[in-house]
């Protein structure tokens, strides 16, 4: 079975950093967490990686087939261009929820988030045989979101997304698969190790929950980029009803 090679990149010693001398503006950090995230998504993109967002000060990126080396390079180049600096955990296993405990024990083991003494580890390992790297990604869509959006105060819509966010959280986590919010009314589920059926009853679990009917594409391939592009080639695919059914599934 394929492996998935997740990194976690946590801004070193972030938390005194915001309050020294004094508490820093939140437009000043609102603005340094945008341009990080922004820097490393371009990063990690030019190399085929896909990086969320996640919490800002701690994020996580799907990394299959960038080495150590090209990890330095990236940590170097934002590391020269930010006042903060960043760690990276990099971790492998055959289900993401695995990737990413190994990504974070890696990390935990250099030293805490809030150490004055970790600055800009590289730990951790990558998929040792190129041949074993494999991601598989689900772009999932809310239908008909915008008679929602068109009809109701916006705080609301917010709310009933967020709730779907969490919804598939909770169903996912069960199956070991981690899922991202994309914005509007997209989510991309990292779902190695889940079968379209699975992934179906997820489906039916969050609209007994929420009430949304979901959509996905799903893409497999050797890299995020790749497995990105393929899943979000399914999802246009049911959107203008080239495909039938709710979900489709597409190999590199
Ligand atoms: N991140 C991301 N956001 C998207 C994408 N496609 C659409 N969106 C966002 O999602 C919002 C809703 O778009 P749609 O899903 O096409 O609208 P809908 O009413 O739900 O239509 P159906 O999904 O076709 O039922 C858009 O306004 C965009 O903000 C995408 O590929 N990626
Ligand atoms: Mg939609």
């Amino acid at each position: 079975m394929g492996e998935i090679q997740l990194t976690l990149v946590q801004i070193d010693n972030y938390g005194p950093w915001t309050v020294t001398p004094r508490p820093r503006r939140e437009t000043e950090l609102q603005t340094l967490q945008a341009e990080l995230f922004a820097e490393l998504e371009r990063q990690f993109g030019a190399r085929e990686g896909l990086i969320f967002p996640t919490r800002f000060d701690n994020m996580l990126a799907i990394t299959n087939g960038v080495s150590m080396d090209e990890h330095r390079k990236i940590q170097r180049a934002v590391n020269k261009k930010f006042p903060v600096t960043v760690s990276m955990g990099v971790g492998t296993a055959s289900t993401p929820y695995e990737a990413q405990m190994n990504a974070t024990l890696a990390l935990q083991r250099a030293g805490g988030s809030r150490s004055a003494e970790r600055r800009g580890m590289l730990v951790g390992s990558t998929v040792k045989r190129p041949d074993d790297d494999w991601v598989q990604i689900a772009h999932v869509d809310v239908n008909h979101s915008a008679l929602i959006t068109d009809s109701e105060p916006i705080y609301d819509t917010h709310v009933l997304l967020q709730k779907t966010y969490l919804a598939l959280m909770s169903a996912l986590t069960r199956r070991k698969a981690l899922v991202f919010y994309a914005g509007g009314d997209n989510f991309m589920v990292l779902s190695n190790g889940l079968d379209p059926r699975e992934l179906s009853d997820v489906f039916s679990e969050v609209k007994r929950e929420v009430g949304f009917g979901l959509k996905a594409g799903v893409g497999g391939a050797q890299t995020a980029g790749l497995a990105a592009n393929l899943a979000s080639e399914g999802l246009h695919e049911i959107r203008n009803g080239v495909a039938k059914g709710p979900i489709v599934c597409k190999t590199a």
